[in-house]
Protein backbone atom coordinates (compact mmCIF):
# COMPACT_ATOMS: atom_id res chain seq x y z
CA UNK A 1 0.00 0.00 0.00
CA UNK A 2 1.80 3.80 -0.35
CA UNK A 3 1.18 6.20 1.51
CA UNK A 4 -1.52 9.48 0.29
CA UNK A 5 0.92 12.39 -0.51
CA UNK A 6 -0.59 15.93 -1.06
CA UNK A 7 1.16 18.24 -2.72
CA UNK A 8 0.17 21.67 -1.83
CA UNK A 9 1.27 25.01 0.19
CA UNK A 10 -0.81 26.13 3.10
CA UNK A 11 -2.35 29.58 1.84
CA UNK A 12 -4.58 27.59 -0.99
CA UNK A 13 -7.99 26.99 -0.21
CA UNK A 14 -8.74 24.28 -2.99
CA UNK A 15 -5.84 22.84 -0.37
CA UNK A 16 -7.52 23.05 2.38
CA UNK A 17 -10.18 21.42 1.19
CA UNK A 18 -8.18 18.45 0.36
CA UNK A 19 -6.61 18.75 3.91
CA UNK A 20 -10.00 18.83 5.25
CA UNK A 21 -11.36 15.82 3.59
CA UNK A 22 -8.34 13.85 4.65
CA UNK A 23 -9.45 14.95 8.10
CA UNK A 24 -12.51 14.15 7.66
CA UNK A 25 -11.77 10.46 6.87
CA UNK A 26 -9.10 10.31 9.51
CA UNK A 27 -5.90 9.28 7.36
CA UNK A 28 -2.26 9.52 7.66
CA UNK A 29 -0.84 11.06 4.80
CA UNK A 30 2.77 12.82 3.86
CA UNK A 31 3.02 16.68 3.25
CA UNK A 32 5.15 18.17 0.27
CA UNK A 33 4.53 22.38 0.33
CA UNK A 34 4.68 23.30 -3.52
CA UNK A 35 5.83 26.75 -4.36
CA UNK A 36 2.45 29.00 -4.93
CA UNK A 37 3.01 29.64 -8.25
CA UNK A 38 4.92 29.25 -11.34
CA UNK A 39 7.63 27.40 -11.62
CA UNK A 40 6.88 24.26 -10.04
CA UNK A 41 9.59 21.66 -11.38
CA UNK A 42 9.04 18.89 -9.15
CA UNK A 43 5.44 19.10 -9.30
CA UNK A 44 4.87 19.48 -13.03
CA UNK A 45 7.85 16.16 -13.24
CA UNK A 46 4.69 13.88 -11.85
CA UNK A 47 1.78 15.94 -13.47
CA UNK A 48 3.31 16.35 -16.80
CA UNK A 49 1.86 20.10 -17.23
CA UNK A 50 -0.77 20.22 -14.52
CA UNK A 51 -0.25 23.54 -12.20
CA UNK A 52 -3.19 23.84 -9.95
CA UNK A 53 -3.03 23.21 -6.11
CA UNK A 54 -3.48 20.67 -4.78
CA UNK A 55 -2.37 17.40 -6.71
CA UNK A 56 -2.86 13.89 -4.85
CA UNK A 57 -0.27 11.38 -5.15
CA UNK A 58 -0.30 7.72 -4.51
CA UNK A 59 2.66 6.13 -5.63
CA UNK A 60 3.08 6.69 -9.30
CA UNK A 61 -0.15 7.57 -9.28
CA UNK A 62 -1.47 11.34 -9.85
CA UNK A 63 -4.73 12.75 -8.93
CA UNK A 64 -5.14 16.00 -10.10
CA UNK A 65 -8.17 18.12 -8.68
CA UNK A 66 -10.06 18.24 -5.77
CA UNK A 67 -13.10 16.88 -7.31
CA UNK A 68 -11.36 13.55 -8.06
CA UNK A 69 -8.82 13.82 -4.82
CA UNK A 70 -11.96 13.47 -3.37
CA UNK A 71 -13.13 10.77 -5.34
CA UNK A 72 -9.75 8.82 -4.84
CA UNK A 73 -10.00 9.26 -0.90
CA UNK A 74 -13.21 8.02 -0.91
CA UNK A 75 -12.02 4.56 -2.94
CA UNK A 76 -9.44 4.71 -0.16
CA UNK A 77 -11.83 4.35 2.78
CA UNK A 78 -15.29 4.63 2.02
CA UNK A 79 -16.60 6.03 5.44
CA UNK A 80 -17.50 8.73 6.66
CA UNK A 81 -18.59 9.12 2.97
CA UNK A 82 -18.36 12.16 0.81
CA UNK A 83 -21.09 10.79 -1.43
CA UNK A 84 -24.17 9.85 0.57
CA UNK A 85 -25.85 7.01 -1.68
CA UNK A 86 -29.47 8.84 -1.92
CA UNK A 87 -27.75 12.46 -1.91
CA UNK A 88 -24.69 11.63 -4.42
CA UNK A 89 -25.38 13.27 -7.46
CA UNK A 90 -27.02 16.47 -5.45
CA UNK A 91 -23.90 16.68 -3.72
CA UNK A 92 -21.64 16.34 -6.51
CA UNK A 93 -23.33 18.70 -8.53
CA UNK A 94 -23.68 21.52 -5.67
CA UNK A 95 -19.79 21.04 -4.84
CA UNK A 96 -18.83 21.62 -8.61
CA UNK A 97 -21.38 24.65 -8.18
CA UNK A 98 -19.19 26.23 -5.27
CA UNK A 99 -15.82 25.29 -6.34
CA UNK A 100 -16.28 27.44 -9.75
CA UNK A 101 -18.73 30.30 -8.62
CA UNK A 102 -18.75 30.35 -4.79
CA UNK A 103 -14.50 30.40 -5.16
CA UNK A 104 -14.73 33.43 -7.60
CA UNK A 105 -16.93 35.05 -5.38
CA UNK A 106 -14.01 34.72 -2.92
CA UNK A 107 -11.39 35.52 -4.88
CA UNK A 108 -12.77 38.54 -6.08
CA UNK A 109 -13.50 39.85 -2.33
CA UNK A 110 -9.88 37.98 -0.88
CA UNK A 111 -8.11 40.51 -3.75
CA UNK A 112 -10.48 43.40 -3.25
CA UNK A 113 -7.47 46.16 -2.91
CA UNK A 114 -8.21 47.05 1.06
CA UNK A 115 -7.86 43.05 1.99
CA UNK A 116 -5.13 42.85 -0.68
CA UNK A 117 -3.43 45.51 1.47
CA UNK A 118 -3.46 43.30 3.88
CA UNK A 119 -2.72 39.87 2.68
CA UNK A 120 0.63 41.56 0.22
CA UNK A 121 1.80 43.83 3.46
CA UNK A 122 4.59 41.89 4.21
CA UNK A 123 5.89 40.78 0.89
CA UNK A 124 8.31 42.89 -1.25
CA UNK A 125 6.82 44.88 -4.15
CA UNK A 126 8.51 42.19 -6.79
CA UNK A 127 7.03 39.46 -5.17
CA UNK A 128 3.38 41.28 -5.40
CA UNK A 129 3.71 41.97 -9.30
CA UNK A 130 5.47 38.35 -9.42
CA UNK A 131 2.54 37.07 -7.81
CA UNK A 132 0.11 39.30 -10.02
CA UNK A 133 1.70 38.32 -13.31
CA UNK A 134 1.13 34.39 -12.58
CA UNK A 135 -1.91 34.97 -11.67
CA UNK A 136 -2.54 36.69 -15.23
CA UNK A 137 -1.31 33.75 -16.82
CA UNK A 138 -3.15 31.50 -14.93
CA UNK A 139 -6.41 32.78 -16.23
CA UNK A 140 -4.72 33.16 -19.89
CA UNK A 141 -6.73 30.84 -22.32
CA UNK A 142 -9.35 29.20 -19.80
CA UNK A 143 -13.02 29.92 -19.65
CA UNK A 144 -13.54 31.66 -16.20
CA UNK A 145 -12.82 35.18 -16.31
CA UNK A 146 -12.78 37.47 -13.05
CA UNK A 147 -15.62 38.14 -10.97
CA UNK A 148 -15.97 42.19 -10.70
CA UNK A 149 -15.79 42.99 -6.68
CA UNK A 150 -18.50 45.52 -6.80
CA UNK A 151 -20.36 42.11 -8.13
CA UNK A 152 -19.47 40.09 -5.61
CA UNK A 153 -19.84 42.88 -2.58
CA UNK A 154 -23.59 43.19 -4.12
CA UNK A 155 -24.32 39.63 -4.24
CA UNK A 156 -22.50 38.40 -1.58
CA UNK A 157 -25.17 39.22 1.45
CA UNK A 158 -28.05 37.29 -0.71
CA UNK A 159 -26.33 34.09 -0.70
CA UNK A 160 -24.72 34.20 3.17
CA UNK A 161 -28.59 35.46 3.83
CA UNK A 162 -30.22 31.94 2.08
CA UNK A 163 -27.38 29.81 3.86
CA UNK A 164 -27.89 31.47 7.35
CA UNK A 165 -31.46 30.80 7.35
CA UNK A 166 -31.23 27.46 5.76
CA UNK A 167 -28.63 26.59 8.55
CA UNK A 168 -30.62 28.85 11.23
CA UNK A 169 -34.05 26.33 10.65
CA UNK A 170 -31.68 23.21 12.31
CA UNK A 171 -32.19 20.57 10.49
CA UNK A 172 -29.16 18.77 10.77
CA UNK A 173 -25.39 20.06 11.65
CA UNK A 174 -24.61 19.96 7.92
CA UNK A 175 -26.30 21.30 4.16
CA UNK A 176 -27.44 18.38 3.45
CA UNK A 177 -28.23 16.30 6.79
CA UNK A 178 -24.87 14.43 7.15
CA UNK A 179 -21.31 15.74 5.89
CA UNK A 180 -20.93 15.61 2.30
CA UNK A 181 -18.58 17.05 -0.27
CA UNK A 182 -20.72 19.67 -0.27
CA UNK A 183 -19.80 21.24 3.02
CA UNK A 184 -16.10 20.88 2.19
CA UNK A 185 -16.80 23.06 -1.08
CA UNK A 186 -18.19 25.35 0.63
CA UNK A 187 -15.95 25.68 3.76
CA UNK A 188 -12.89 26.24 1.55
CA UNK A 189 -14.24 29.47 0.22
CA UNK A 190 -15.28 30.69 3.47
CA UNK A 191 -12.06 29.77 4.91
CA UNK A 192 -10.64 32.23 2.43
CA UNK A 193 -12.20 34.96 3.20
CA UNK A 194 -11.68 34.81 7.16
CA UNK A 195 -7.86 35.26 6.10
CA UNK A 196 -8.06 38.44 6.55
CA UNK A 197 -10.01 40.85 9.04
CA UNK A 198 -11.13 43.03 6.25
CA UNK A 199 -13.14 39.89 5.01
CA UNK A 200 -13.58 37.79 7.66
CA UNK A 201 -16.92 39.40 8.69
CA UNK A 202 -18.39 38.18 5.79
CA UNK A 203 -18.53 35.00 7.44
CA UNK A 204 -18.73 36.03 10.83
CA UNK A 205 -21.60 38.42 10.57
CA UNK A 206 -23.78 35.20 9.86
CA UNK A 207 -23.73 33.28 13.30
CA UNK A 208 -25.31 29.73 12.18
CA UNK A 209 -22.67 29.95 9.44
CA UNK A 210 -20.15 30.83 11.81
CA UNK A 211 -20.67 27.96 13.36
CA UNK A 212 -21.60 25.69 10.59
CA UNK A 213 -18.04 26.72 9.46
CA UNK A 214 -16.49 25.88 12.64
CA UNK A 215 -18.10 22.13 12.49
CA UNK A 216 -16.56 21.48 8.91
CA UNK A 217 -12.93 23.20 9.96
CA UNK A 218 -13.34 20.66 13.65
CA UNK A 219 -12.58 17.74 10.97
CA UNK A 220 -9.44 19.06 11.19
CA UNK A 221 -6.27 17.72 9.11
CA UNK A 222 -5.72 13.91 9.89
CA UNK A 223 -2.22 12.89 9.99
CA UNK A 224 0.36 14.86 8.11
CA UNK A 225 3.81 14.70 7.88
CA UNK A 226 6.33 16.35 5.72
CA UNK A 227 7.82 14.84 2.90
CA UNK A 228 10.39 16.53 0.46
CA UNK A 229 9.46 16.64 -3.42
CA UNK A 230 12.87 15.23 -4.34
CA UNK A 231 11.77 12.00 -1.86
CA UNK A 232 7.97 12.17 -3.57
CA UNK A 233 9.93 12.00 -7.10
CA UNK A 234 11.66 9.06 -6.13
CA UNK A 235 8.83 6.93 -4.41
CA UNK A 236 6.84 7.61 -7.76
CA UNK A 237 9.88 6.38 -9.61
CA UNK A 238 10.39 3.41 -7.61
CA UNK A 239 6.54 2.49 -7.96
CA UNK A 240 4.29 0.83 -10.21
CA UNK A 241 1.19 2.87 -11.08
CA UNK A 242 -1.92 1.05 -9.66
CA UNK A 243 -3.89 -1.67 -12.05
CA UNK A 244 -6.75 0.39 -14.31
CA UNK A 245 -10.31 0.20 -12.49
CA UNK A 246 -12.69 -3.21 -13.27
CA UNK A 247 -15.17 -0.96 -14.48
CA UNK A 248 -15.71 -0.69 -17.86
CA UNK A 249 -14.41 2.44 -19.56
CA UNK A 250 -16.26 3.69 -22.53
CA UNK A 251 -15.00 4.97 -25.33
CA UNK A 252 -14.46 9.07 -25.54
CA UNK A 253 -15.81 11.11 -28.56
CA UNK A 254 -13.06 11.66 -31.06
CA UNK A 255 -10.22 9.58 -29.16
CA UNK A 256 -9.44 5.58 -28.96
CA UNK A 257 -7.83 4.49 -26.20
CA UNK A 258 -4.43 3.56 -26.47
CA UNK A 259 -4.27 6.83 -28.85
CA UNK A 260 -1.56 9.54 -27.69
CA UNK A 261 -3.73 12.79 -25.99
CA UNK A 262 -3.37 16.04 -24.55
CA UNK A 263 -5.77 16.64 -21.96
CA UNK A 264 -6.21 20.29 -19.93
CA UNK A 265 -9.02 21.95 -17.80
CA UNK A 266 -10.94 24.47 -19.45
CA UNK A 267 -11.75 26.95 -17.33
CA UNK A 268 -8.06 28.39 -15.75
CA UNK A 269 -4.69 26.23 -15.42
CA UNK A 270 -5.35 25.15 -18.75
CA UNK A 271 -2.10 24.03 -19.69
CA UNK A 272 -2.23 20.30 -21.19
CA UNK A 273 -0.62 17.15 -20.36
CA UNK A 274 0.56 15.01 -23.20
CA UNK A 275 0.24 10.70 -22.79
CA UNK A 276 -1.47 7.82 -23.65
CA UNK A 277 -4.79 7.83 -23.11
CA UNK A 278 -5.14 4.58 -21.05
CA UNK A 279 -8.53 4.68 -19.47
CA UNK A 280 -11.69 6.78 -19.76
CA UNK A 281 -14.38 6.02 -17.02
CA UNK A 282 -17.39 8.10 -16.21
CA UNK A 283 -15.89 10.44 -13.95
CA UNK A 284 -11.81 9.84 -14.72
CA UNK A 285 -9.66 9.65 -17.27
CA UNK A 286 -5.94 8.16 -17.20
CA UNK A 287 -2.84 9.29 -18.81
CA UNK A 288 0.56 7.72 -19.03
CA UNK A 289 3.34 9.82 -19.34
CA UNK A 290 7.14 8.87 -18.80
CA UNK A 291 9.45 11.45 -17.22
CA UNK A 292 12.67 11.61 -16.50
CA UNK A 293 12.32 12.08 -12.84
CA UNK A 294 9.12 10.55 -12.02
CA UNK A 295 9.29 7.24 -14.21
CA UNK A 296 6.05 5.35 -15.76
CA UNK A 297 2.76 7.57 -13.82
CA UNK A 298 -0.25 7.70 -14.78
CA UNK A 299 -1.82 10.72 -14.30
CA UNK A 300 -5.70 11.36 -13.45
CA UNK A 301 -8.38 13.75 -14.32
CA UNK A 302 -11.80 14.27 -13.61
CA UNK A 303 -13.95 13.78 -16.86
CA UNK A 304 -15.94 16.99 -15.55
CA UNK A 305 -14.12 20.18 -16.56
CA UNK A 306 -11.67 18.53 -18.51
CA UNK A 307 -10.78 18.82 -22.52
CA UNK A 308 -9.08 15.78 -24.32
CA UNK A 309 -7.56 15.72 -27.04
CA UNK A 310 -5.96 13.67 -29.80
CA UNK A 311 -2.39 14.41 -30.42
N1 LIG B 1 -10.63 22.78 -9.78
C1 LIG B 1 -9.38 22.77 -9.05
C2 LIG B 1 -9.09 24.21 -8.61
C3 LIG B 1 -7.75 24.31 -7.90
C4 LIG B 1 -7.29 25.76 -7.77
O1 LIG B 1 -7.87 26.70 -8.33
N2 LIG B 1 -6.23 25.94 -7.00
C5 LIG B 1 -5.62 27.25 -6.90
C6 LIG B 1 -5.09 27.43 -5.49
S1 LIG B 1 -6.40 27.46 -4.33
C7 LIG B 1 -4.43 27.29 -7.82
O2 LIG B 1 -4.11 26.30 -8.44
N3 LIG B 1 -3.78 28.45 -7.91
C8 LIG B 1 -2.61 28.54 -8.70
C9 LIG B 1 -1.43 27.78 -8.17
O3 LIG B 1 -1.46 27.28 -7.04
O4 LIG B 1 -0.44 27.74 -8.89
C10 LIG B 1 -9.48 21.82 -7.88
O5 LIG B 1 -10.60 21.50 -7.45
O6 LIG B 1 -8.44 21.31 -7.42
Amino acid sequence: MHELILHHYPTSPFAEKARLLLGFKQLSWRSVTIPAMMPKPDLVALTGGYRKTPVLQVGADVYCDTALIARRLEAEKATPSLFPRDRAFAVASFAQWVDSTIFQYAVSLVFQPESAALRFARLPPAAVEAFIADRAALFSGGSATRLPAEVARRDWPTLMTRLERQLAQGAGDFLFGEPSIADFSLAHCLWFLKGTPVTAPLVDDYPAVAAWLGRVLGFGHGAPSELGAAEALEIAHAAQPAALPDEPGREPEGVRIGQRVAIAATDYGVDPVEGELLYAGHEDLILRREDPRAGVVHVHFPVLGFRLEAR
